[in-house]
């Protein structure tokens, strides 16, 4: 995705940052706390990751009834190319504990929130996944430097995870030892969802597939081509299927991700018949996820990974 037409979603203002001032804070649980100016962070190495970038607040509106927050349709999702440092090379530079729990990441945005008041926007990873191959601290995206309401200059990008953990503005990362609960940790939870347990932290993506082609409202010929895209936070794309109307779901043809984590592309040809119809895809993941056919409801309006449905005319 152009960066120009990539989804934002931004909780506080986007802030300024001064450029030549600014530095990353590696502390807390550390043997060998760190100040990182941008050039130390790029000697860690360079690499590339074709990231899905998913809000969780996605296919919000398609709830009923529908929460509050950001009123999402199925915009909120874009796929790019980011260039980082892997997380895992700088934290362990620092020499991290035995006792780590949590490295928290705090963003330069401030704003207020009840009942804490002003505070900066943090998220937390758990020292596993911390210190796994995925996460990145980006700096570039798309092959240009971050722009401001992306990140700039540097953010943490988690691929797998909603896009809540991939904090933009990245000024410090702490390590603690026991489970971070800032505010926006607790916000990210699932409440209320028959799926996920009572509370349960909102963390991988789950299994969704979009169809891309034809859009909603289309008129289009009896013979056409049906193409979208799947991906999920918990392993590659198993299937998709398609149905039309209330008839067979039939699977259509995979071609081959770019990368680990970006998403699949499928297709399918179909005979259609003249008249109003509605055409849905669901996708299966490798770990045995597969998409619902009503959407999930919880308090926060997270993760509504409903199968999609497009309504065309035919003939
Ligand atoms: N510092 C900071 N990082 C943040 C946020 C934020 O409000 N502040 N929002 C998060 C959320 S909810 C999402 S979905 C992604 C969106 O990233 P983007 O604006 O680059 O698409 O950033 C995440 N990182
Ligand atoms: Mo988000």
């Amino acid at each position: 995705m152009p960066v120009g037409s990539f989804y934002t979603r931004s909780n506080f203002e986007v802030p300024t940052v001064d450029l030549d001032a600014w530095r990353l804070t590696v502390s807390g649980l550390v043997d060998d706390p760190m100040v990182l100016s941008m050039s130390d962070i790029m000697s860690f190495g360079e690499s590339m990751e074709l990231v899905t970038l998913e809000c969780a607040g996605n296919g919000r509106i398609l709830m009923d009834p529908i929460p509050s927050g950001a009123p999402w349709g199925l915009g909120a999702v874009s796929v790019a190319e980011f260039t980082g440092a892997p997380l895992a090379r700088v934290l362990a530079a620092a020499n991290p504990l035995r006792d780590v729990v949590d490295f928290v990441f705090t963003g330069l945005d401030r704003g207020r929130v009840e009942p804490e008041g002003d505070i900066n926007y943090a998220f937390s990873l758990d020292a596993g996944t911390a210190l796994s191959p995925g996460p990145i601290l980006a700096w570039q995206m798309n092959g240009e430097s971050l722009t401001p309401t992306h990140g700039a200059p540097l953010r943490l990008l988690v691929p797998s995870s909603y896009g809540m953990a991939s904090v933009k503005w990245l000024t410090s990362i702490t390590a603690i030892d026991e489970r971070f609960t800032g505010h926006f940790r607790l916000k990210y939870r699932y409440l209320g969802d028959p799926i996920a347990s009572e509370g349960e932290n909102v963390g991988p993506i789950r299994v969704r597939s979009l169809i891309v082609s034809p859009g909603d409202g289309e008129d289009i010929g009896e013979r056409t081509e049906i193409n979208g895209v799947a991906w999920s936070g918990s392993g590659g794309i198993e299937s998709v299927t398609i149905q039309v109307d209330d008839g067979d779901w039939v699977e259509a043809g995979l071609g081959t991700p770019l990368g680990p984590f970006a998403p699949t592309p499928w297709s399918m040809s179909i005979s259609l018949q003249p008249g109003s119809r509605s055409i849905r895809a669901r996708a299966t993941d490798s770990a045995g996820n597969v998409q619902p056919l009503e959407s999930i409801w919880n308090r926060n309006g997270y993760a509504n990974n409903v199968a999609h449905t497009v309504g065309v005319r035919v003939g």
